[in-house]
Formats: C-alpha cells, sequence, structure tokens
C-alpha cells in the first residue's frame, strides 16, 4: 500500500497525493440520466480527491443491479470485483482479509442487500469487516425493470406492479441489530451530506454502512413514494450538520457552530468528525437511542438521516486473526513454512 505524498510544486487543482480530481473518476455512466446513483458516483470522486487516497490503495466491490454497476463510473486506476447477486460481502471479506492494508468500498442496491443479499449482509455486519458498505436504495430492482424490492413501503403503488402489501425492511435497522460499528443514513439529493457521511465512512475501523436513498427515476419516482426526490426533500429529518475534518487540519469550526450542541467524534487515522446537533441530545454512540429515533421515524414516515450509530472500540475481523501487513500473495515460501520443532509438535500429537 503506498502513502500519499505531498509533491513539491504540484499544480494547484493537485491534492496532497499529487493527483487530480480526475484520477479518481471512472468511465462515463451508461445509467439513467437523473438515477440518484451517479449523484453517490460523484460524491465518492470528490470524497476520495479530498482525503488524499491512493486509487491503487482502494478495492472496488459490487453485486448485480444498477447501482452494481457504479464501480465502474468512479476510481478507474483501482481493482474492483461485480460478482454475484447478494454475494458481494463474501468476495469483499475474503480480499480484505488477503491484503489488511487495502481500503475497501462495496456498493449495492436495496435488492441486492435487503432481498437476495440478506443473509451475507448480516454476517458482513456481525464480523464487523473493515469496509465502507454503501446501498443505493430506490425500493426496487431498477435493472430488471422496476420490480418491488424488500425495502419498498406497504401500499406503494407502481403501473406495472400493482399495490406492495408487505412491510419493508429497514437497512440501517437490520444494519444496527446485527451489531454494525457505524450506521448512517443519507439522501443522495443531499450530496454535502453524502460527502461528509462518506469521508467518515471511509475513516472508520469497521463495517461502516450508509444507506443512501437514491431515486430510481425510470421506475420509481412518483411524487408520494418514499424513495422519490419529491418524498426527499419534503420529509428529510437531519439529525445534525455533519463536517468532517481531515488528520492534518486544524478544527476551526467552532465558531461557526456554535448554535446548536456539538459531538466531536475522534476516529482511528486521526480525523474529527463534528456533528452539530438538530435534533436535541442525540447521541450516535448510544445504540438504544438510534433504535429509538429510527422506530420514530418509520412510525412517522420521516427520512431521517445523519450519523446514527457509531462504535469505535469494537475490533476488526482482521484484527481478531492477528494478520501480517503483507499481503498474502507476497508470503515467501520461507515466510510460510513452519519451524521444524513446530512440525515436530504436530507429529507427536497424531501419534
Ligand atoms: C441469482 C440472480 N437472481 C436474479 C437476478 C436478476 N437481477 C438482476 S439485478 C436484480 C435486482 C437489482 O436490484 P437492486 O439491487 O435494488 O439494484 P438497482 O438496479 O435497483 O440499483 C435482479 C433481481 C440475477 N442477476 N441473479
Ligand atoms: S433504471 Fe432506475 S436505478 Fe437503473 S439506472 Fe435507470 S434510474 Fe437508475
Ligand atoms: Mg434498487
Amino acid at each position: 500500500m503506498s502513502q500519499a505524498l505531498p509533491m513539491a510544486g504540484a499544480p494547484a487543482n493537485t491534492n496532497k497525493a499529487g493527483l487530480t480530481k480526475n484520477d479518481y473518476r471512472g468511465n462515463p455512466t451508461t445509467l439513467c440520466q437523473g438515477c440518484g446513483h451517479n449523484s453517490i458516483s460523484n460524491q465518492i470522486v470528490a470524497a476520495l480527491f479530498e482525503m488524499d487516497i491512493v486509487p491503487e490503495d482502494v478495492m472496488k466491490f459490487s453485486g448485480i443491479g444498477c447501482s452494481s454497476k457504479s464501480p465502474t463510473y468512479f476510481l478507474n486506476r483501482t481493482f474492483g470485483f461485480n460478482s454475484l447477486h447478494g454475494r458481494m460481502p463474501s468476495i469483499a471479506t475474503g480480499a480484505l482479509f488477503a491484503d489488511i492494508k487495502m481500503k475497501g468500498i462495496g456498493v449495492s442496491g436495496d435488492g441486492d442487500s435487503a432481498s437476495i443479499g440478506m443473509g451475507q449482509f448480516k454476517h458482513v455486519m456481525r464480523r464487523n469487516v473493515n469496509m465502507l458498505y454503501i446501498v443505493e436504495n430506490n425500493g426496487v430492482y431498477g435493472l430488471t425493470k422496476g420490480q418491488f424490492s424488500a425495502t419498498a413501503e406497504k401500499g406503494l403503488h407502481l403501473k406495472k406492479q400493482g399495490e406492495n402489501p408487505y412491510m419493508p425492511v429497514d437497512i440501517c435497522m437490520e444494519a444496527l441489530v446485527s451489531n454494525a460499528s457505524f450506521v448512517a443514513r443519507s439522501f443522495a439529493g443531499n450530496p454535502k451530506q453524502v460527502k461528509e457521511l462518506l469521508k467518515a465512512a471511509i475513516s472508520h475501523e469497521g463495517i461502516a454502512v450508509l444507506d443512501i436513498i437514491s431515486p430510481c427515476v425510470t421506475f420509481n419516482n412518483q411524487e408520494n413514494a418514499f424513495h422519490s426526490y419529491a418524498w426527499g426533500k419534503d420529509h428529510e429529518e437531519p439529525l445534525h450538520e455533519i463536517s468532517y475534518i481531515a488528520p492534518r487540519n486544524e478544527i476551526i469550526l467552532e465558531r461557526e457552530m456554535e448554535e446548536g450542541e456539538i459531538r466531536e467524534v475522534a476516529m482511528h487515522d486521526g480525523s474529527t468528525v463534528i456533528l452539530k446537533n438538530l435534533e436535541k441530545g442525540y447521541d450516535p454512540t448510544n445504540r438504544f437511542e438510534a433504535l429509538r429515533v429510527m422506530e420514530e421515524a418509520q412510525r412517522n414516515n420521516w427520512l431521517v438521516t445523519g450519523l446514527l450509530y457509531i462504535n469505535t472500540a469494537k475490533p476488526t475481523l482482521t484484527s481478531i486473526y492477528n494478520l501480517v501487513d503483507t499481503p498474502l500473495n507476497s508470503l515467501t515460501e520461507t515466510d510460510l513454512r513452519p519451524e521444524r520443532s513446530a512440525i515436530d509438535k504436530v507429529n507427536a500429537l497424531m501419534f
């Protein structure tokens, strides 16, 4: 894994890694114009550029769906794995196990994660795999022409599907009860918040779930649908204003943020996330409080956004196994061969 090094005499539009924003882009999108997923890809490009992350230090993962096509539209210089439907978590777990210094970014959809992939979703949470897990949530299977997904609200009426008779799955609630260590929700129509949450999630050590309501303008964008732009704009209830402060930057926002209660969350990489609370006394380190807010939001049809829960103390999957820093495929025979005494011990046990 390479380091972001300041480049002496670099032009003004380069970051501390000596790269321009173009170095973080991907291929031109083939998704529909206005699709929420495109807006999220743009914020991923902006967040990684502003964080000075070297693209080659990231691995991209996805399942199947319009959302899962998104990794093609950012970080061209990065390796990625567009896997099977609902199976992104196991591919990501394996790859991130093999090289613990890489950053993992997974992009999935509500169908990919909450329908076919629900089992895998729950296990990657409880194992606390060190990765950012984005769910681009539009309430439908966009790629296969708009069937209801498991996150579609009860009573949603779509022309070709009729009425959805089932209660929805709440991605954030599922993540929280599965012991995820970072749970946040945002809305593609609020790009500033999406970007700040992306930065906080990338700095988190452990699984960081970001459920982003991302309207499908082709199959589910009518005004009264809970995953539409109009609904999101009218019903969004942010918990706080969120700002991300990179490790090297001084915290100079206190004056600007003096009106509301301010919480600072220190991240492992030395960065700080500042939350200016809009809901009185909301504490994102309190799991009960997060559950209460989500339950209340569900009952009232509010789109509560922001950092719902964070636990920076939980060990990650790879820290439990005490793995070496060297990528597993670079270990030599000498590194891997046990000492003679260890083999003798095993043999003695067997006979
Ligand atoms: C095993 C399997 N079953 C079904 C499909 C068909 N299929 C492709 S994408 C998809 C749903 C995608 O929905 P979502 O994850 O919400 O992504 P979106 O297109 O809405 O972004 C389905 C059912 C498949 N590719 N593989
Ligand atoms: S069908 Fe929907 S989800 Fe797929 S690209 Fe078009 S707008 Fe986006
Ligand atoms: Mg979908």
